[in-house]
């Protein structure tokens, strides 16, 4: 499954061995071969955990997207309503007025792809029309009925994530029987309901949800064992950045947590993560880079022991 997720705007090499993201409707190629991608966070919220009111105002969140990008984000993914646990819904017409015109405005201020984090099919739409080629739905397609028709209508990619509860009660008890076992059912019916309603595999990127609905230890073992999700063939996105599992081991409030985020990172992109979903996009790069290089010369080094 998922060999190659058509995400309309580029051909977004990933991992050498990775398979491709191909858009299929729109012609425009981009090439990003031989790494994992960095997916800069724009969040034009009032109440997001770590950045929440601070990029609310227009030029202020085009301006924080323009830096990310001048910090090396492949892509950018825009969201309007806050996850973070105990979060309340936004209403349609106020998530409408406060991602749109920023998607639009990102859509001609920057040339990478845009994701908007959204679980309303309106908003998707909305921001499909104005420039946005991924829509990141924490729901995987199960909170709006409509949201898997605007996917295959489209042809943009889709992020399928999973999360045990909602944000509002999803922190209050997560129980799993095997965490990894548990997902990787998951995502299996998830990419079968896709299909069934037109998706494209090479449309879909699955994301095991790292804080929501688990617990310390399900987040570490999710980490950890990222590699057993390989055999469903999706790029995988991981976002890790400031959350508050690396709180709970570093005893670090949100905005002192960068160096715990590289950690995670790099275990994150060892482990074959496709797309790290992150805020401070200079600083990760970074730890990407030198990650990757690690991990290449560490494959030679294994074939050359072994010839
Ligand atoms: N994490 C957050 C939001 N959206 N989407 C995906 N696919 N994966 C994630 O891990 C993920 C996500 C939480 O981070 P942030 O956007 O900074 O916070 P908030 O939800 O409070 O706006």
């Amino acid at each position: 499954m998922c060999v190659g997720g058509s995400i309309p705007g580029g051909t977004l090499g990933l991992m050498s061995d990775f398979k491709r993201l191909t858009r299929k409707t729109k012609g425009r190629s981009l090439e990003f071969p031989g790494r994992p991608l960095l997916m800069g966070v724009v969040n034009v919220t009032p109440d997001s955990f770590s950045d929440g009111g601070r990029y609310l105002d227009l030029d202020t969140a085009v301006a924080h997207a323009i830096r990310l990008v001048d910090e090396g984000a492949d892509l950018l993914d825009i969201g309007a309503e806050s996850t973070r646990p105990g979060a309340a819904p936004v209403e349609e017409t106020e998530e409408l007025r406060r991602a749109i015109p920023v998607v639009a405005a990102v859509a001609k201020a920057v040339t990478v792809p845009i994701s908007i984090d959204t679980s309303k099919a309106s908003v998707a739409q909305a921001a499909i029309d104005a420039g946005a080629l991924i829509v990141n739905d924490v729901t995987a397609l199960q909170s709006d009925p409509e949201m898997v028709r605007v996917i295959a209508r489209t042809g943009a990619g889709i992020v399928l994530m999973h999360m045990q509860g909602t944000p509002g009660t999803m922190q209050l008890a997560p129980s799993y029987k095997d965490v990894v076992g548990d997902i990787s059912a998951f995502f299996e019916e998830r990419i079968r309901f896709a299909l069934a309603h037109g998706i494209e595999q090479r449309q879909i990127v699955l994301d095991p949800g790292i804080g929501f609905g688990k617990l310390l230890l399900h987040n570490l073992t999710l980490l950890a064992q990222l590699h057993r999700f390989d055999y469903l063939g999706c790029p995988l996105l991981v976002g890790v950045s400031r959350k508050s599992f690396l709180g709970q081991l570093v005893d670090r409030p949100v905005q002192e947590r960068q160096w715990a985020t590289a950690a995670a990172v790099a275990m994150a992109v060892e482990r074959g993560a496709g797309i790290l979903r992150v805020h401070d996009v200079r600083e990760m790069k970074e730890v990407m880079q030198v990650t990757v290089a690690i991990n290449r010369e560490t494959s030679v080094s294994r074939k050359a022991n072994h010839a």
